[in-house]
């Protein structure tokens, strides 16, 4: 390897657990120690996957669940060229949500199982480190109301949630379950913290492919 190598970083939560305040926080907490980061998101809206994706979520357009299912995990395989060469170049990714996601919003639905699920991202990039900001409902509630997109209910969140605590249990992945209803300070301490010790030890290992 030329430079040692960047550290892939996730951010996990239900609605409103304070993952797009917290990647941004964290962002800008490197970018001041001096080191190479930036931010993505999933999904990705700006790609023509990510539009689609977009189209369905605002509910402008109806997708049959398997195939806007495909649809956000080839909104993330696009990418994966951009994301293995910013990290071989030493940039970190924060990236706010990814395939854990992917599978806890779709097998919320009926009928899906979450093996089925986990297929077409099997073999993505590996994050380092998948940081889930646990904020139960009750909470999340005095955050401010529901917005208008798809999945947007407390019933399906609830059930995302039970998917995302299955999830949680494969020790493959290197989980950290972070408290999310103390104050943006705190929370960004230990996501600092955890953030700081991924970016270490990641310099020295090679990017693992994701559930292989
Ligand atoms: P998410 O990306 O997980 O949906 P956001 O970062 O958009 O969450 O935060 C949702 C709302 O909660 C925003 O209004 C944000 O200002 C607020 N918020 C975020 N973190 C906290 C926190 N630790 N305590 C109180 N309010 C928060
Ligand atoms: N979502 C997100 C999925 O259903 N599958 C996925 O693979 C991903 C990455 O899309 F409701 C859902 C989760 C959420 C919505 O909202 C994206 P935000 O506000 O852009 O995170």
């Amino acid at each position: 390897m030329a430079c040692k190598r960047g550290a892939l970083i996730v951010l996990e939560g239900v609605d409103r657990a304070g993952k797009t305040t917290q990647c941004n926080k964290l962002v800008q907490s490197l970018q001041q120690s001096g080191r190479a980061v930036e931010m993505m998101r999933f999904p990705d809206r700006t790609t023509i996957i990510g539009q689609l994706i977009n189209a369905y979520l605002e509910k402008k357009s109806d997708l049959e669940d398997h195939t806007v299912h495909l649809l956000f995990s080839a909104n993330r395989w696009e990418l994966v060229p951009l994301i293995k060469k910013k990290l071989e170049q030493g940039t970190t990714l924060v990236v706010d949500r990814y395939a854990f996601s992917g599978v806890a919003f779709t097998s919320a639905k009926p009928g899906f199982s979450l093996d089925w699920c986990k297929k077409p991202d099997v073999g993505l990039p590996k994050p380092d480190l998948v940081m889930f900001l646990q904020l139960s409902p009750a909470e999340a509630a005095l955050r401010g109301q529901f917005g208008e997109e798809r999945y947007e209910t407390s019933a399906f969140q609830r059930a995302v949630q039970q998917k995302f605590e299955h999830l949680m249990k494969d020790l493959s992945v290197n989980w950290q379950v972070i408290d999310a209803s103390q104050s943006v300070e705190d929370v960004h301490k230990q996501i600092a913290y955890h953030s700081l010790n991924a970016i270490n030890t990641a310099q020295n290992l090679p990017l693992g492919e994701l559930w292989k």
